[in-house]
């Protein structure tokens, strides 16, 4: 109960926190995107990770109110490096499908871009299967009037669901996030190598661009550049960053 009064509070208080993880090109290093991630920063308290406070946000529907939060700042964010003369990148927000339920999301992302006056193709919405598997429907209508915008949209942390690539076809999405767990086992697992290759082709021939997330070692990178995945992430290339320190890397890096 008092971490749930406390989070209905942490947005006035303005305890959450958005840090940047660069999203890179395997082929020339460049900078393509900036994921955005969340944190609640109590004063007094350790830095609290989203997977603590995103469940009970979405049981108590806080979610709604948090999330949106997380689309003005990004984006916000994003419009203030291009100001700064920073090359153009995208910035990926993550979305619960708890919000990806509300028809209303279309509007509030259009709101958001008018009112930063971020391009749309700038913004990438990473959702989960989870949002194909219940609500097929709504989760149909609300992506083609989010797509018709221009913004984009990935699949975050694929493989980790049930969903097949036919049915993610019947999408019209960009991209597809290979989940780390597949990318941590490269090495060790001929299994989770031979998935992960056969999920790289398969998505290209879809014509999604292919992101593999938690890449950690030179090792999992020449297998991933070697097998035709498009862009990578993870502690290898860097850590997720304050804004100041993502800007920099991204006036290094690009
Ligand atoms: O940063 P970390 O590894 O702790 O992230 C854990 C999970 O939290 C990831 O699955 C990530 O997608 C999710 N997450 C991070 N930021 C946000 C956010 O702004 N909104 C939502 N809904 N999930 C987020
Ligand atoms: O599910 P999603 O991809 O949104 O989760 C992003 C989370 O993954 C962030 O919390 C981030 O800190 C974490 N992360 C990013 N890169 C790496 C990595 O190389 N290794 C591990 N273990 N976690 C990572
Ligand atoms: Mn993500
Ligand atoms: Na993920």
């Amino acid at each position: 109960l008092t971490l749930e009064n406390n989070l209905r509070w942490a947005l006035k208080r303005n305890e959450f926190r958005l840090c940047y993880q660069p999203q890179l090109d395997a082929a020339s290093g460049r900078v393509v995107g900036m994921e955005a991630l969340l944190s609640w920063h109590r004063p007094g308290c350790d830095v609290v990770p989203p997977d603590d406070f995103i469940p009970l946000a979405e049981e108590t529907g806080l979610i709604a109110s948090i999330g949106e939060w997380v689309l003005w700042n990004a984006c916000a964010q994003a419009v203030t490096w291009l100001h700064e003369g920073l090359p153009p990148v995208r910035v990926a927000v993550n979305l619960s499908s708890l919000q990806f339920r509300s028809r209303r999301l279309a509007e509030l992302v259009r709101k958001v871009l008018r009112a930063t006056g971020l391009p749309p193709s700038h913004l990438e919405l990473e959702i989960t299967e989870g949002v194909f598997m219940s609500n097929e429907e709504d989760a149909a209508v609300v992506i083609r009037d989010l797509k018709k915008m221009g913004v984009r949209f990935s699949v975050d942390d694929f493989g980790t669901g049930y969903s097949s690539l036919s049915r993610l076809s019947r999408f019209p999405l960009d991209a597809l996030k290979i989940d780390r767990s597949f990318v941590r086992d490269i090495s060790a697992d001929p299994a989770a190598a031979g998935l992960t290759a056969a999920i790289i082709a398969m998505a290209r021939n879809l014509g999604l661009n292919v992101i593999a997330e938690g890449v950690e070692t030179h090792e999992q990178f020449a297998f991933l550049r070697a097998n035709g995945c498009a862009e990578v992430q993870g502690f290898l290339f860097s850590q997720p960053l304050n804004p100041d320190a993502a800007a920099a890397f991204l006036r290094a890096r690009s």
